[in-house]
This record gives C-alpha cells, structure tokens and sequence, in this order.
C-alpha cells in the first residue's frame, strides 16, 4: 500500500486530502502544528491515518522526521506540499516584515525542507511523487500579493526545475495552482482572524471546494506512472485570469 505524507492536513485543502487519499486506500501521514486537529481527523479515519506534528519550518524536526515514523509509514511514496499561507493584502510598501519573513520561511523554506528529506529516499528506490500546492497568485500579479506572489512563484520554478534534475527518473512532479477558494482557513489566517474581512472575499461567489482539491490530487495519484502533470493550474468558472488595471489621471 502507497504511503502518503500531506503537509498541512489540519484544515482546508491538506484534511480534504488527507480523508480522499485514505478512501482510495492509501495510508496517509498527515503533519502539521495543531496536534489536536490531527488527533481529531485521526479518530475519523482509522489506523491507516497518522497524525504527526510538525511545524515545516523547524528544520531540525523536518530533518529527524524520518526516524521518527513508525516502520509501517516509513516508505514516503507520495509527499504534498500543502502547508502555507498568506499573510495581510497590505501594499509592498505598508506591509507587515515579520509577516513577509513568516511566508518565505513555510511557503518557500518549509517546503523545501520536506522535499530534501524526502526526495532521496525516492530517488534510492527510483518510484516517488512530489505535489507542490502553488497558486494563481505565482502566476498572475494583484495588489496586496507582493510576498505571498512571490513565494509561490518560486514553489512554481522549483516544481520544474525539480521535474528537470529528475528526468530519466520514474519520479513525478506537479504543481497545481489553485485561484480562489472557500471552505478553508486560508483567509481567516490572511486577515489575522478577522471572520469579517475574510467572510467578504467568498460572498456571492460559488468558489473553487477543498474537495475540488482533493478530488485533482486523487486523480493525479492515481493516474499512471507514465503519465506527467507538470503544472495545473484551477479556477472557479466565476474567476477571470485577467488583471491588467490602468490607473488614469
Ligand atoms: P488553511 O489555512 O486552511 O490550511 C493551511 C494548513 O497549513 C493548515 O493545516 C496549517 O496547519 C498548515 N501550516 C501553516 N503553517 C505551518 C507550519 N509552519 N508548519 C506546518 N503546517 C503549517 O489553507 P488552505 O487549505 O486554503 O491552503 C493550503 C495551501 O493551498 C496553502 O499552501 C495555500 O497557500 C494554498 N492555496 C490556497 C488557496 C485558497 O484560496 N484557499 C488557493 C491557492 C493555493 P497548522 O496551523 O495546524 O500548522
Ligand atoms: C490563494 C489564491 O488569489 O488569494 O493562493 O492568492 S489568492
């Protein structure tokens, strides 16, 4: 049976993911800060799933991550890069420091942690998966985006560039870039809990589910080893990629 390890699996995409993964009979790891989230996803989905704190940023615990699994969870075959967030919509010029060092350090560092603990470990038995939870905001400039942007453009560039050091290897790599989605914390985290601000991003607007998440992930997985999505890049029908405003005097 093919082990999974999700990062992020205590809210929004990383618990759909994890709950989809198990239904299709995957034995999953789910990892993030909040143990008694984990705890609580654990007693829903049974032995197959186990909740393992982990804060991505900490390198030294993303380093010792592997001695501490147990033997039966110890083969990582699929690795999701899901943890991340954003922090404030302020301008460049306004924004919150301490918030641009908190999104570099889980959206770029964390995840490159992960993936240098895990990705040997595949390349030694030659069978892995690596999917990197990017966004829109990688591909697309808007206001407010600045470091949160920035950051996941670089989660878009290291996804190639890693599909390109693994070539002639049976280990695949994607990127989806999801646009506006509900139903997680995401916005409630970016607003620093204000239910309010966060409220108004999803009103009126039939957005993109965690499940739509969850459901792309389990395809991709499941879909065979010959068989490459490099990016995929997902927004709801109420979203346009365009974005090009001209300020006039
Ligand atoms: P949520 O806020 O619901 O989930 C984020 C998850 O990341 C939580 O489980 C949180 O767990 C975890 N996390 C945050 N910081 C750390 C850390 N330092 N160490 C370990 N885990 C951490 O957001 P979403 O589910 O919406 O977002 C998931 C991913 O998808 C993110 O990378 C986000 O940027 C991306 N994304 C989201 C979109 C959206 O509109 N919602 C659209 C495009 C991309 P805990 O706090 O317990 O550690
Ligand atoms: C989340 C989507 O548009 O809020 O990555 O940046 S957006």
């Amino acid at each position: 049976m093919n082990v999974v390890l999700v990062t992020g699996a205590s809210s929004g995409f990383g618990e759909a993911i994890c709950r989809k993964l198990i239904a299709d009979g995957y034995k999953v790891i789910g990892t993030a800060r909040r143990e008694d989230k984990l705890k609580s996803l654990a007693t829903e989905l049974g032995d197959d799933f186990l909740p393992f704190q982990l804060d991505v940023t900490r390198k030294d615990a993303v380093d010792n991550l592997l001695l501490g699994l147990p033997d039966a969870f110890k083969q990582i075959d699929i690795l999701i890069n899901n943890a991340g967030l954003a922090l404030g919509m302020e301008p460049a010029y306004q924004a919150n420091y301490a918030d641009w060092e908190t999104m570099v350090q889980t959206n770029v560092i964390g995840l490159m942690h992960l993936t240098r603990v895990v990705l040997p470990t595949m390349v030694e038995r030659n069978f892995g998966y690596i999917i990197n939870l990017g966004s829109t905001a990688g591909n697309y400039a808007y206001r407010g985006g600045n470091v949160y942007g920035a950051s996941k453009a670089f989660v878009k560039q290291f996804s190639a560039n890693l599909r390109t050091d693994l070539f002639g290897k049976k280990i695949r790599v994607t990127n989806i870039e999801p646009g506006l989605c509900g139903g997680t914390e995401f916005s409630n985290v970016r607003f620093h809990g204000d239910d309010h601000q966060a409220d108004a991003v999803y009103q009126n607007v039939d957005f993109i589910t965690p499940e739509d998440i969850a459901n792309t992930v389990s395809w991709l997985v499941n879909s065979p080893v010959h068989f490459n999505v490099n990016s995929i890049e997902i927004m709801p029908t109420a979203q346009a990629p365009a974005g090009l405003a001209v300020s006039k005097d």
